[in-house]
C-alpha cells in the first residue's frame, strides 16, 4: 500500500486516531484528522500529533480531495458524513485493516461478546511465560497499528470488537477464537444477524493450515464457519468433547492432537479466574495448538488473577463477597456473571442505554437475584421488564446503591455490580465506575 504523498483522512482523535495519523504521517502521507468534537475538547490528544498533521474540528466529514479514509472504532461506517467520500469511490478502512496491510507477524485474534480481554491477556501471559515474544492489543487498549512500532514478535494477539470489524476485510489470523455471541451494541449495528456477520469476518480468510476455536456451549457460535477450511476446535464447560478442550469434574482436559492431556484442576486458579473458565479453555487450546509447553501454560494459569472490572473480587465483609463486574455492559455479560454464582445475589445494575432489550434477564434474575438496586438512566426501562414481579430499590448515586445492597445482604450472599449498560450517564467510563465501586466497598464498615 503506497502512502507517500497520499491525501488521507483519519476520523476520530482518540487513542486510535492519534496512533493512525502519526503512523501515516511517518510513512509520508498528507494526513488530516477530523473529529466531531471542538478543538477545546481535544487539546490533550492534539499535543500528541506530529506537526505536519492537519486537523478539522466539529465536523468529521473528510475533506473533498481526500484519497482514502481510516476510521476509529467509535466511528460508525454508516455515518452520513461518509456518504460523500463513498459516493466518490474513496476507500474507507478501519485501523485494523490498515495495520493488517503492514503487519508481517502471525496473528492470533479473539472476538466474541464477552470475555475477550481476559482471554487475550491470558494468551499473552501464557506465551510470554513460554519465552515467546508477543504483542497484545486491539480493543484491549493498545491499537494494532501501535504494535507495529514495537519491533518484531512471534505473535501479535488481537482482541477485536464488532466496531473494529466493520471496515476490516483482509485479516487472516493463524488462530481465531469466537468466545460467545449475544446481542450487544444494537444501537450501532443493524440487528443481531449483522452483528454475528461482523464476528464471522475473523475467519473469512483462514485456510486449512489455521485453527478456528469455537464455543460448543453457545448456540450462536457452535455452527459458525461451516465453510471455513481451518481446523475447527471446540471448547465446552458442559460436555466432554471427542476433539477439543473441556472440563472433567474440576479438571481441564485437552484432546487436541493424538492423546488426551490433563492440564490442571480449577482449585489451582485464582478466585476470579475460577469464575471465568470459559475464557480460560480457548486460551489453553490456542497455546497447545501452537506448541507451547504444558509447564508454561500451568505457570501462567496459576499466576494470572484476571482483569480489573471483570468479575473482580473486591472484598469479603461479614461473610458477604463484593464483586466488581463494571465491564458487564451488556445483557449477555450479566447473564454469565449471574450464572457464575450458586449463592443469592444482590445485583446493582443500570446505566446508559445502548438500545438493549433487557427482557432476557428477567427469568434469570428471578432465579438468581435476591434483591435489585437500580442506578442510572435505564431505571425506567428496567422497571418496565420487571413489571412488578421483582423486588427492587432505586438510587441516584453509587454510594447509596452500595449501602442499600449491603443492608439487604446476609452472610454467604454476593453483592455484584454488573450494570448491563454503559456508564457514561454517571461516570467517565466503565473503569471509573468500577474504581468508584471498589473505593466505596473498601471503606464500608462491618
Ligand atoms: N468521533 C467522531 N465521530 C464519530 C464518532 C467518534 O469524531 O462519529 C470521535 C470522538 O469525538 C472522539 C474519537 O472519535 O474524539 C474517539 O474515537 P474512538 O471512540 O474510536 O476511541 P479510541 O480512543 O480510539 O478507542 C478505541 C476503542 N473505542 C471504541 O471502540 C468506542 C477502544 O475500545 C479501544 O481500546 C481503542 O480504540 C484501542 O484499540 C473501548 C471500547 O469501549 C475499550 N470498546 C467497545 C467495547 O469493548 O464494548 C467496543
Amino acid at each position: 500500500m503506497e502512502l507517500k504523498n497520499k491525501k488521507l483522512t483519519v476520523i476520530g482523535l482518540g487513542q486510535t486516531g492519534i496512533a493512525v495519523a502519526n503512523f501515516l504521517s511517518r510513512q509520508g502521507a498528507r494526513v488530516t484528522v477530523t473529529d466531531s468534537k471542538s478543538r477545546e475538547q481535544l487539546l490533550e490528544p492534539l499535543k500528541q500529533l506530529r506537526a505536519d498533521i492537519k486537523t478539522r474540528f466539529q465536523n468529521p466529514e473528510p475533506p473533498s480531495d481526500t484519497e482514502g479514509v481510516v476510521l476509529s472504532p467509535g466511528v460508525d461506517i454508516h455515518s452520513p458524513f461518509l456518504e460523500n467520500a463513498r459516493g466518490r469511490g474513496i476507500e474507507i478502512i478501519s485501523e485494523i485493516e490498515l495495520a493488517n496491510r503492514f503487519n508481517t507477524v502471525p496473528i492470533i485474534a479473539i472476538t466474541g461478546t464477552n470475555g475477550k480481554s481476559t482471554c487475550t491477556s491470558l494468551i499473552a501471559e501464557i506465551f510470554a511465560r513460554s519465552g515467546k515474544t508477543v504483542h497484545a492489543g486491539g480493543n484491549l487498549g493498545t491499537p494494532f497499528i501501535s504494535l507495529l512500532d514495537q519491533g518484531t514478535a512471534d505473535y501479535r494477539i488481537l482482541e477485536l470488537s464488532s466496531f473494529q470489524m466493520e471496515a476490516t476485510s483482509g485479516l487472516h489470523p493463524v488462530v481465531s477464537v469466537i468466545l460467545n455471541i449475544s446481542p450487544d451494541h444494537m444501537d450501532r449495528h443493524k440487528g443481531f444477524q449483522s452483528y454475528i456477520e461482523l464476528k464471522e469476518k475473523i475467519f473469512a480468510h483462514q485456510t486449512r493450515n489455521d485453527f478456528l476455536i469455537l464455543n460448543q456451549d453457545d448456540p450462536n457460535t457452535r455452527d459458525l464457519g461451516k465453510d471455513c477450511p481451518a481446523e475447527h476446535i471446540f471448547f465446552s464447560t458442559q460436555t466432554e468433547l471427542e476433539k477439543g478442550i473441556f472440563l472433567r469434574g474440576n479438571k481441564i482436559i485437552a484432546r487436541l492432537k493424538s492423546s488426551e492431556v490433563e492440564i490442571l484442576s480449577l482449585e489451582s486458579l485464582s478466585r476470579g479466574m475460577r469464575w471465568q473458565v470459559e475464557n480460560i479453555l480457548p486460551a489453553v487450546a490456542t497455546a497447545l495448538l501452537l506448541d507451547v509447553s504444558q509447564d508454561a501454560i500451568e505457570q501462567a494459569l496459576k499466576f494470572f488473577t484476571g482483569l480489573e472490572h471483570r468479575l473482580e473480587w473486591v472484598r469479603n465483609l461479614n461473610g458477604i463477597d463484593y464483586v466488581n463486574d463494571s465491564k458487564g455492559t451488556n445483557v449477555g455479560s450479566v447473564c454469565k456473571s449471574l450464572n457464575t454464582f450458586d449463592r443469592p445475589i444482590i445485583l446493582i445494575a443500570g446505566g446508559k442505554d445502548k438500545g438493549t432489550d433487557f427482557s432476557p434477564l428477567k427469568d434469570l434474575m428471578k432465579e438468581k437475584v435476591k434483591h435489585l438496586v437500580l442506578i442510572g438512566e435505564t431505571r425506567e426501562k428496567f422497571k418496565g421488564i420487571l413489571n412488578g414481579s421483582f423486588g427492587y430499590e432505586e438510587s441516584n448515586t453509587l454510594e447509596e446503591a452500595v449501602m442499600l445492597a449491603k443492608a439487604k445482604a446476609e452472610e454467604g450472599d454476593v453483592v455484584l455490580l454488573s450494570p448491563a449498560c454503559a456508564s457514561f450517564d454517571m461516570f467517565k467510563n466503565y473503569a471509573d465506575r468500577g474504581n468508584r465501586f471498589k473505593a466505596i466497598v473498601k471503606n464500608l464498615e462491618g
